[in-house]
């Protein structure tokens, strides 16, 4: 129902905005390029992709990364007849571009986050699916519209990145099948996955080794994290998705059940990321307005990382986990 009226929307637009979220990871930008892809090649239009902070270098591969246009570029006088939000569960995660998506005629939001409201006019709202990659998946395939191999390299790293490589509890059959569908459609795995994994910078590697090494170990081991400072950030020069992968590995300590990162913002704002083994982290970010998935979630906490630390510490301790 809503594919037909996603479809028709697409169909009547002129001109087509796509916005993926703030900080973004392998999905919302494999998802957003994709769509930009099956749009040209089954409606004939070019669409504006927009992503509201830096792309980080690993997704520079993906094929219309270099249409991705900063806000600095955007031209918010602009009135979009569609505004697609795509793997943004929230509005807020779409930072300055909200302006650009309350001017639009007609909005729709396509996403796998279990907290998405609807806030669109069109909402495609698959909790269930690993990633925004596979709900596209389903849509075009319902659609029957035609992918090609870009488009389909594009959603098999969004699936790849947000399964973390098909090992993560979000791996069902469904997102198998869809990733199998994508491989015939001419995506290659191997040089996808050297291209998303095998593609760190020396500093990115050595920072996030003495990340690890600073971690702290607490509740009988059962909590892991560790800490990111600015001014760590700029010693080792790492870029600036340097923390990404690195709750993950905390979390893959055999006796971690709950694993987090709090990386230093400003003076006043720190940024949590959350993994666990089967606690609901989503449920604590939520008390700091964050929000993601169950095993999957972030947030951000006004005070110090010290402070955020205890304030996390605190949540994971009255839920005795
Ligand atoms: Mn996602």
């Amino acid at each position: 129902m809503e594919f037909l009226q996603l479809n028709d929307i697409i169909k009547s637009s002129k001109n087509i905005l796509i916005i993926s979220h703030i900080n973004p990871d392998g999905d919302t930008l494999g998802s957003i390029c994709a769509m930009a892809d099956v749009i040209k090649d089954n409606f004939h239009k070019e669409c504006d992709l927009l992503c509201p902070s830096r792309v980080p270098k690993t997704y520079e591969f993906l094929h219309n990364s270099e249409k991705i246009k900063t806000l600095e570029e955007m031209d918010f006088s602009r009135e979009y007849d569609l505004v697609i939000c795509v793997d943004d569960a929230a509005l807020d995660r779409i930072g300055d571009a909200k302006t650009l998506f309350e001017k639009a005629k007609c909005t729709a939001n396509i996403d796998h986050h279990k907290t998405n409201r609807g806030y669109a006019d069109i909402n495609i709202i698959r909790a269930e699916a690993s990633s925004t990659g596979e709900v596209l998946c389903e849509i075009f395939e319902d659609l029957k519209l035609k992918v090609s191999k870009e488009a389909a390299s594009s959603l098999y790293t969004a699936i790849l990145t947000d399964t973390g490589s098909f090992r993560f509890d979000n791996t069902t059959s469904d997102s198998l099948k869809a990733a199998a569908h994508l491989v015939k459609k001419g995506a290659n795995p191997s040089s996808i996955y050297k291209k998303v994994y095998e593609s760190s910078s020396k500093n990115h590697v050595l920072f996030q080794a003495y990340c690890i090494s600073k971690a702290e170990f607490t509740d009988e081991d059962k909590v892991a994290y560790t800490t990111v400072y600015k001014k760590d950030i700029e010693k080792f020069n790492a870029p600036e998705d340097c923390t990404e992968g690195l709750t993950e590995k905390l979390r893959a300590i055999v006796t971690t059940e709950v694993a987090f990162v709090a990386r230093e913002i400003s003076s006043s704002v720190s940024k949590i990321s959350m993994r666990s083994k089967t606690a609901d982290v989503a449920e604590i970010c939520a008390v700091f307005g964050g929000g993601g998935h169950k095993l999957a979630a972030g947030c951000m906490i006004k005070g110090t990382v010290k402070e955020a630390v205890k304030k996390i510490l605190d949540e994971i301790r009255k839920r005795k986990i």
